[in-house]
């Protein structure tokens, strides 16, 4: 597999899927030895469909998991060899390092395997009535013993049912079509799938299967509790407003002027996570990024930003489940488990209107995630303001925010959930002891 994975964090939003692609194309540049593949590991929210399609961009591919699949082990045979022909006819092309089985086909069909097994039968029992030197047709000595197995099954699912139903090999399906098999030399070696985590370091919050594939490289701008390897790997880890300004960064330090698609994608990325330069992760690199990418797009940064989040939705229009989990992270710290989810919109004063509806939300993510406490942080991109919706918690009484009413708090200037709301909500747990 020469094929690297570059992704960003579950439930993604602009800054994970633009630097993944982003940092594709850079990477593809710097090692064409290499194919460099930016996928996302999660749904879009509406919200961040919109803007893309508002910016024309394609979203990258929706990749479920990096577990090892069957398709990634299993060998095929070009040959097209009938039930009908003797089995003389397989001699002629056998050799010891054949694998244990092989494909059989009737009329172009797919027919089933033969088998190592199958012909040390058929040679065994025709020693015994004395008929060895007669060469059967093919069709007569297959046993069709062979399970089946899905091409997206993991490879583990498909070790596991080869070793405990005894027998030489695996048919490999892709829904009714026949597309490969696996003898147990398939399964000697797990094979391991090659990703970049950009904009997240930690295990939780990435692809499924991350555990199992060799992570090559993390670009991030988040605290770090990083994903566990094995070999020494690159990371950049810096405290900016936004891993595409890394990213752009790296088009800099690898002298490479990104075109205006790329810059594009940058400023998009950008511009959002740091709520076009207000929110106080915002940094002086991000500042002068964002200025040198609006100038390739012949732009500047304010008016790019306003028109990127003009058509933002408002909250009564949106479903209240689906916002809360859209941008969702979840936080286990000193005992609590709790998530905080964060949304923005144009103006606050449509939220008291809904309050009611996004309560009763947060208390439906809390049950389904199982978590302690749930909290929404609707953010005014505009004014640079916040309102908190919470679920109700013992440590919400020393919350230093203005209770507007129980549930819902008055957070003016506060834009950044990394930043300002968690180290809050951190300190109210530590009180808590
Ligand atoms: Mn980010």
């Amino acid at each position: 597999m020469n094929r690297i994975y570059i992704t960003g964090h579950r439930n993604p939003d602009l800054d994970a899927i633009l630097s993944a692609m982003a940092y594709a194309e850079l990477r593809s540049r710097i090692d064409p030895d290499n194919e460099y593949v930016a996928v996302r590991c999660g749904h879009l929210s509406d919200n961040i469909r919109q803007i893309l399609r508002k910016l024309g961009i394609t979203p990258p591919p929706y990749m479920q998991d990096v577990y090892p699949k069957m398709r990634d082990v299993m060998l095929t045979d070009p040959r097209r060899i009938d039930c009908m022909e003797p089995i003389s006819n397989l001699s002629l092309s056998y050799s010891v390092s054949e694998p244990s089985a092989t494909p059989i086909y009737k009329n172009g069909e797919f027919y089933g395997l033969l088998t190592t097994d199958d012909i040390a039968q058929w040679f065994m029992d025709a020693m015994q009535i004395g008929e060895v030197k007669f060469a059967p047709l093919i069709q007569d000595i297959m046993r069709h013993e062979e399970p089946s197995i899905q091409a997206d099954e993991h490879f583990d699912e498909g070790r596991s049912l080869l070793l405990n139903s005894g027998v030489r090999a695996l048919q490999v399906m892709d829904g009714d079509r026949f597309v490969g098999f696996a003898t147990r030399r398939c399964f000697l070696k797990k094979p391991s799938y090659r990703v970049i985590l950009v904009d997240h370091n930690e295990a939780e919050q990435s692809i499924h299967g991350i555990e199992e594939a060799t992570v090559l490289e993390i670009i991030d701008h988040h605290k770090l509790n990083p994903v566990r390897t094995d070999l020494p790997i690159f990371i950049d880890s810096e405290p900016v407003g936004s891993t595409c300004t890394i990213i752009y960064q790296l088009y800099m330090k690898n002298r490479i002027q990104p075109d205006a698609r790329i810059a594009k994608y940058l400023l998009a990325g950008l511009l959002s996570d740091t709520l076009i330069l207000k929110s106080p992760t915002t940094t002086g690199i991000d500042r002068a990024s964002a200025s040198a990418l609006a100038a390739i797009l012949k732009t500047s940064a304010s008016a790019f930003g306003a028109e990127m989040f003009s058509d933002i939705e408002s909250l009564d229009s949106r479903d209240p489940e689906k916002t809360v989990e859209s941008d969702f992270k979840v936080y286990r710290e000193r005992g609590v488990s709790f998530g905080i989810g964060q949304c923005e919109v144009t103006n606050l004063h449509t939220v008291r209107e809904v309050e009611k509806r996004y309560l009763a939300a947060l208390s439906g993510v809390k049950e389904k995630k199982g978590l302690d406490w749930v909290m929404l942080m609707v953010t005014d991109v505009v004014y640079g303001n916040s309102i908190l919706l919470s679920t109700d918690h013992t440590a919400l009484k020393r919350l230093s925010y203005n209770r507007l009413k129980a549930g819902v708090y008055d957070m003016p200037g506060v834009m950044s959930r990394k930043k300002q709301l968690l180290p809050e909500v951190l300190n109210t747990l530590s009180l808590d002891i």
